[in-house]
């Protein structure tokens, strides 16, 4: 994960001209993007604007509810081979829909018995086509069509259990082969739907993040499907997730149940907007919706598209009459100077680029006590 710590981006800009950081630091400002790695912290020296006139809530950080997840969620080389497969699976499939749900209702059991009958039926039948041949060359050429062919076929098996929303729509494919970066249990049972698929927060992003807002109470005002719900309940005492859409809530409860910490969670259906006046928290995370995986079609994406008419400074106001200590997990491609008049006069910012595997993911930007502390 790349870090850069902000204070007013005037400041910033000024400062690091003559920091050893200056080139790494500008451009993760002005974001050019790809210059480091999940391993990499990029921090900036500190030069810490004081926030001191704000009421400041002391949050227990050092307390650990839970140990974290650990799991296997870099991509194998088969995930790609499976992209493939998927790819020629998807057209077979769209263009004969009806086939492929009646290929539905066959049983697993069914299906894998007359898949390894016809393979043993295809090797009899081609040693019989050549029954004299010694060309030894030509039968290893022939096992391995023979390998393909059943590999294909055991792939076409597998197309049966994907999820229906995968199936039916080519544009989250890859965020099936991401899968396991999304939640590394994913083959105990996590469910998701379409919104989900592109939004939700990769597991290793969501873990990080909740490590860095540990406290007594969070609320996830945008739980979706629950991928950073999930992580909080690991580092937090108790969670408050909210979602607009009764069947994400319905998804965030099932997904928590899977990783064992549904009962650590609160679950409320409604408008974050709305039950704001209510609310009581330590720490509020904030990734609402961004208008569909299209933010990616703008240079640089502007703060207020967020929930619009509402916008994103908005958002964020309405959320320091509960606290300061606000993450906002926002577009990699967003205006990062409108990350930093959120802070206002004086005020601070950590603006923190999400890597997986060399691929930036997202941007968090911390505020009030969510900042690490500058030596
Ligand atoms: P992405 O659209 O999956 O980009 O978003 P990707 O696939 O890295 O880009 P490409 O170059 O491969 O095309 C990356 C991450 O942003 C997702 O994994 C989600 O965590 C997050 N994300 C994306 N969208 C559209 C939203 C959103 O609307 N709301 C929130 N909260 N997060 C989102
Ligand atoms: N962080 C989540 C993904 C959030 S996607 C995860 O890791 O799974 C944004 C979510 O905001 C969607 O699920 C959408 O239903 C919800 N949403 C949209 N408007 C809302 C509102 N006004 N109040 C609460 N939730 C809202």
């Amino acid at each position: 994960l790349c870090v850069v710590c902000g204070q007013a981006k005037q400041f910033l800009e000024t400062e690091v001209q003559n920091s050893a950081e200056d080139a790494a630091v500008r451009a993760a400002l002005s974001y050019d993007g790809h210059s480091s790695t999940d391993d990499e912290q990029l921090v900036l020296p500190s030069r810490s604007i004081s926030n001191a006139n704000r009421e400041k809530r002391r949050l227990p950080l050092s307390t650990e509810i839970c140990p974290s997840v650990e799991g296997d969620m870099d991509l194998a080389e088969s995930d790609y081979e499976d992209m493939d497969q998927l790819d020629e699976q998807y057209t077979t499939s769209v263009e004969n829909v009806e086939e492929t749900q009646l290929e539905k209702k066959v049983t697993e059991d069914e299906v894998s018995e007359s898949t390894t009958k016809e393979s043993v039926m295809e090797n009899i039948t081609s040693i019989e086509v050549h029954p004299d041949d010694k060309n030894e060359e030509e039968m290893v050429v022939k096992k391995s069509q023979q390998k393909k062919k059943k590999k294909k076929q055991n792939k076409r098996t597998s197309l049966t259990s994907l999820p229906e929303e995968i199936v039916s729509n080519k544009i989250l494919r890859k965020y099936w082969i991401r899968r396991y970066q999304l939640f590394s249990k994913f083959d105990e049972g996590i469910k998701l739907d379409e919104e989900s698929w592109f939004s939700v927060t990769p597991e290793r992003v969501a873990s990080h993040i909740a490590e860095r807002c540990r406290c007594d109470l969070i609320v996830d005002a945008f739980c979706g499907a629950g991928g950073s719900s999930i992580q909080f309940a690991f580092t937090c005492s108790r969670v408050i997730a909210i979602d607009i859409d009764p069947n994400k809530i319905e998804l965030a409860r099932h997904n928590a149940d899977v990783y064992g910490v549904a009962d650590r969670i609160e679950f409320v259906v409604g408008d974050f907007m709305t039950l704001i006046p209510t609310l009581r928290a330590d720490v509020i995370f904030l990734s609402p919706p961004w208008g569909g995986p299209q933010y990616k079609n703008v240079d640089v994406y502007d703060i207020e598209s967020i929930m619009e008419p509402i916008g994103g400074t908005r958002l964020y106001q309405a959320c320091q009459n509960v606290t300061d200590n606000i993450a906002y997990y926002v577009p990699r491609n967003i205006n990062t100077d409108q990350l930093v008049m959120l802070a206002g006069p004086g005020g601070s910012v950590e603006i923190e680029q999400n890597f997986l595997e060399k691929r930036l993911v997202a941007v968090t930007a911390y505020y009030g006590e969510l900042i690490h502390e500058q030596a």
